[in-house]
């Protein structure tokens, strides 16, 4: 054989070729889209903040349904709750044939103490916990085709009606969330705001975010199209959305709508002359729903996984070899990981506390869209 035979031509990559007749494949939308529906959705949001500022009420009136209960405390024998807890709830819901698969998980007891060092501890666990329990099912050898999903898809943060400026605790826990999860900031109760200082407030939240370099979500990213661009800047422009909640009907021109009655007047909660609620609804369900969980997927768990398979490699190169760790080639699994992470308990034990990898990892490997920080 000649050593001319043997050179490959390029392949001309960019050709476009009418079709002479219809060959179907145009379908795999539809094919997509009914295995899809088949499957349904999970969603996931979380939603902290100080009891009493209607965290509860806003979610059955974003999802238009009782889904989960008050529980602040309503007489003042009741007494505080000692420590953030983690509840949740799941519901299915249907629309239009879509089945979502909806877990709320509710952290009630938030803020609630006179000392709050610490209460947002639980919460940054519950979300690596949940990172962490979607890792190991994708690292045991016999993997399921479909992971169920827990990670946390949202987290609605409450800033209470002050009109004043942030709280310190507001400002610690906002930087600390928004490093592991999407955080998408409210003003609750914001029927108690006058518009101007409605405005005045959101003005002074935002110069806050800037100060302290809180990046929240919708991250900048460059795989987002002119449209999706500017939808995102909209978005980013409105934040935080300053809300009122409502599970009861009030009649308005003899129409029933989510409002809230009191001796001045009535709120219309789904007028966007009375508050952001319709905006943030919109947001969250028919812009947002899918790029929240994807966001999550590409981002927050990206950087878990990084920072616990670097920890777990390190764990288990021999000291003498340590020094060589930077000639694996980025993306691959180490070695030690190949063979199925062996020591099982090794995998558990990174796994089983998030924090303890030490390792700081930069960029997501999946994803250009620029991030907070991980610390
Ligand atoms: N004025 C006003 N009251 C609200 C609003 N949302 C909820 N509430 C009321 O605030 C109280 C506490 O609400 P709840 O949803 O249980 O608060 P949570 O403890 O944060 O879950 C209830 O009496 C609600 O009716 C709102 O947007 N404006
Ligand atoms: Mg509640």
């Amino acid at each position: 054989m000649s050593s001319s035979s043997l050179t490959v031509e390029p392949v001309a990559s960019s050709l476009q070729t009418a079709l002479e007749g219809y060959v179907g494949f145009d379908t795999i939308t539809q094919q997509i889209e009914k295995k899809l529906l088949k499957r349904g959705f999970h969603f996931n949001v979380m939603v902290v903040g100080q009891s009493g500022l209607g965290k509860s009420t806003l979610v059955n009136t974003i999802f238009a349904s009782h889904l989960i209960e008050s529980k602040a405390r309503l007489s003042a024998d009741e007494p505080p709750r000692q420590t953030t807890e983690i509840q949740t709830v799941s519901h299915l819901i249907e629309e239009n044939g879509v089945r979502l698969r909806l877990n709320i998980v509710d952290t009630p007891g938030y803020g609630d103490q006179v000392n709050n060092e610490n209460c947002w501890e639980p919460i940054i666990k519950y979300i690596k916990d949940q990172h962490s329990a979607y890792l190991r099912k994708e690292l045991t050898a016999t993997r399921d085709r479909y992971i169920q999903d827990t990670r946390v898809h949202c987290c609605l943060f409450f800033i209470g009606p002050t009109g004043h400026a942030l709280k310190p605790i507001d400002i610690v826990v906002l930087k600390k969330l928004s490093e592991v999860v999407n955080v998408v900031p409210v003003i609750a109760k914001s029927d108690s705001l006058t518009i101007d200082e409605r405005a005045a407030f959101k003005q002074r939240i935002k110069a806050e975010l800037v100060f302290h370099n809180i990046k929240l979500y919708p991250y900048e990213s460059d795989e987002d199209d002119e449209q999706e661009q500017a939808l995102n800047e909209s978005i980013r422009e409105l934040l935080p959305f300053a809300i009122v909640g409502s599970e009861r009907n009030v009649v308005i021109d003899g129409k029933p709508v989510r409002g809230r009655k009191n001796r001045y007047g009535v709120i219309n909660v789904e007028n966007e002359e009375h508050c952001e609620f319709i905006y943030l609804r919109n947001f969250l369900t028919r812009t947002h729903l899918q790029d929240l969980i994807e966001t999550t997927a590409q981002i927050h768990y990206e950087a878990f996984r990084a920072k616990q398979l670097l920890a777990i490699k390190e764990s288990t190169q021999p000291a003498s070899s340590q020094a060589s760790l930077g000639a694996t080639p980025n993306g691959m699994l180490p070695n030690s990981l190949n063979t199925m992470v062996s020591p099982n308990s090794l995998v558990s034990n990174a796994l089983a506390s998030p924090g303890a990898a030490s390792s700081a990892v930069g960029s997501p490997a999946q994803s250009n869209k620029s991030v907070p920080a991980f610390g």
